[in-house]
């Protein structure tokens, strides 16, 4: 099956092992697929290993280091304008750690058909949050609850982090007025998304733990997605 330009976003931070790996596995789904790495100057240089892939498949891998900057939120964000410029027809946006098994990209861009975003879902039938603690897998599930109910949104897995875009709905958000900073960056998206009244699939699938390397998520950053749900939800009113 053919395919238009597809962009694959992976934020890094300290993902030496996992990088080296999975960036063959993505181009590998399809001849289509470019990648994108923002990467916040990882000290275990991650960027170094993403230099020596660039030489292995020349114009297929994109780097953006970013040195003044830290965090999932913003570098999220960096990487959606970048990958605007680079003018695929599809964004997938994807983690580093192999939680996101690279498989689904075709399904995805299979799926997309008559949709403007397709999300990769934990919590719908058929979908999974394995091999996590049945604490973290709680609060995925609470704070989901919770946001849904704030937001007024359908979705089930609105944290998710695995999606594919039609570029021109990326295009459309107003990336300079974004008030997440972290992990909330997900949720925020998926709000101003369905606002604009674009038409998101869930599809499931099955999360597994990241493969290697340490989780960069900390105690605090569970409280975000709280504080911008509600500010989200009074300054540009519910769906
Ligand atoms: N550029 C950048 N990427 C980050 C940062 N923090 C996390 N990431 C990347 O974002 C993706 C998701 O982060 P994770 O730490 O795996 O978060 P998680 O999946 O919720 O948590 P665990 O997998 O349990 O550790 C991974 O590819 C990380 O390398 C950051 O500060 N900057
Ligand atoms: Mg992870």
């Amino acid at each position: 099956m053919k395919y238009p330009k597809s962009l694959v976003i992976v934020p890094t931070y300290n993902e030496k092992e996992n990088i080296s790996l999975i960036l063959p596995v993505i181009l590998s789904q399809h001849e289509c697929i470019e990648v994108l790495v923002v990467d916040d100057n990882s000290p275990d240089g991650t960027a170094e290993i993403v230099r020596k892939l660039q030489k292995k498949y020349p114009d297929k891998v994109h780097l953006i280091v970013r040195s003044k900057e830290r965090g999932r939120g913003t570098a999220g964000i960096r990487g959606h304008q970048e990958a605007i410029k680079l003018r695929p027809e599809y964004i997938v946006e994807m983690d580093a750690d192999f939680s996101h098994d690279p498989q689904y990209i075709l399904q995805f861009l299979k799926e997309i058909d008559g949709y403007d975003v397709v999300l990769g879902s934990r919590f719908i039938k058929g979908g999974k949050d394995s091999d996590r603690s049945p604490f973290r897998t709680f609060i995925s599930i609470l704070s989901g609850h919770i946001f849904r109910a704030i937001l007024g949104l359908e979705i089930r897995d609105i944290g998710s982090g695995y999606k594919l875009y039609r570029r021109e709905v990326l295009e459309s958000l107003p990336w300079d007025n974004f008030y997440s900073y972290g992990i909330a960056i997900s949720m925020e998206e998926i709000f101003r998304i369905v606002r604009k009244g674009y038409k998101v699939k869930e599809v499931p699938i099955i999360f597994v733990d990241r493969r290697a390397g340490q989780s960069k998520l900390k105690w605090k950053d569970f409280f975000e997605p709280v504080g911008i749900s509600m500010k989200l939800a009074v300054q540009l009113g519910r769906v």
